[in-house]
């Protein structure tokens, strides 16, 4: 791909402006209104993270389609989308929690290229681009070689408004606690996914994200190494529910659990 540098540079430019953005805002006030939900929350700082995040792709590419959380999808007719999350783990920044970031991915003729997800709070750069691996802060990260999911360690997340099927992700959970398992719930799906790129976790699972919560962290996940499908096994679509990554070596046994809720 001719212009994968120039697009690396505005990437990650567009992380550490975003970035910056809500490392000011944080400690100080800030305004928070509610979006669809009981705590689907909307702060100051992902408005502002988001118009600072525009600023720098738009100035290098004012013809590209953007589709951001906030601001949503801004339209064009060209083969580059880039996808913005301005604030991933709103809830945890809303309550002074440091466990957040900016996440954006680039998808060029429908396929997620690179993708960056930022934490400023621990300074930890993850980024990935097609075939090419993926790095921490420009080092090449890996997933786990963990083989048992009895030993593994997951995460998850849970959506604002609860699904009305019968079984759903209070019983995944609890089958998994049950069995001792550890199953952290960081609060952003960007982050789970980049710490099973780093094999920090062996698998991460959630059944409703937005395109904008998974598009980098998933491609992270698939450079590291990692394995990522839906709830049935097939390949992941941003687009769509159910998102399903592991170190690949679990992941049968992770998907025999978020269906069939036992081990
Ligand atoms: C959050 C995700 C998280 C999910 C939350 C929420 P937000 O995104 O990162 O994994 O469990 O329900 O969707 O709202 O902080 O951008």
């Amino acid at each position: 791909m001719l212009y994968l540098p120039m697009f690396k540079e505005t990437l990650l430019k567009a992380v550490e402006a975003g970035a910056k953005v809500i490392q000011q805002y944080f400690h100080t006030q800030f305004s928070i209104s509610h979006k669809a939900g009981i705590n689907n929350l909307v702060t100051e700082a992902d408005h502002a993270s988001e118009k600072a995040i525009f600023e720098v792709i738009l100035n290098k590419f004012p013809d590209h389609s953007l589709l951001s959380e906030e601001k949503g999808a801004i339209e064009s007719n060209s083969n580059y989308k880039w996808i913005i999350d301005p604030l991933d783990g709103t809830v945890n920044f809303a309550h002074g929690i440091p466990i957040c970031c900016v996440s954006i991915g680039l998808e060029i003729d429908g396929k997620v290229e690179m993708g960056a997800v930022f934490n400023p709070f621990i300074n930890e750069m993850f980024y990935a681009e097609k075939g090419n691996g993926a790095f921490l802060n420009g080092l090449k990260i890996g997933v786990s070689q963990q083989q048992e999911i009895l030993k593994s360690c997951l995460a998850t997340g849970f959506p604002y408004v609860y699904p009305k099927e019968e079984k759903g992700p209070a019983d995944t959970f609890s089958s998994l606690v049950k069995k001792g398992i550890p199953v952290r719930r960081l609060g952003s799906a960007a982050i789970d996914l980049c710490w099973v790129a780093a094999g920090r976790f062996d698998g991460y699972y959630e059944y409703s994200l937005h395109p904008w919560d998974s598009a980098a962290g998933a491609l992270i996940v698939k450079e590291a190494g990692g394995k990522i499908s839906n709830f049935n096994g097939s390949d992941y679509n941003i687009y769509e529910n159910g998102l399903l990554s592991s170190n690949g070596l679990i992941h049968n046994e992770l998907l025999k659990v978020v269906n069939e809720y036992e081990i």
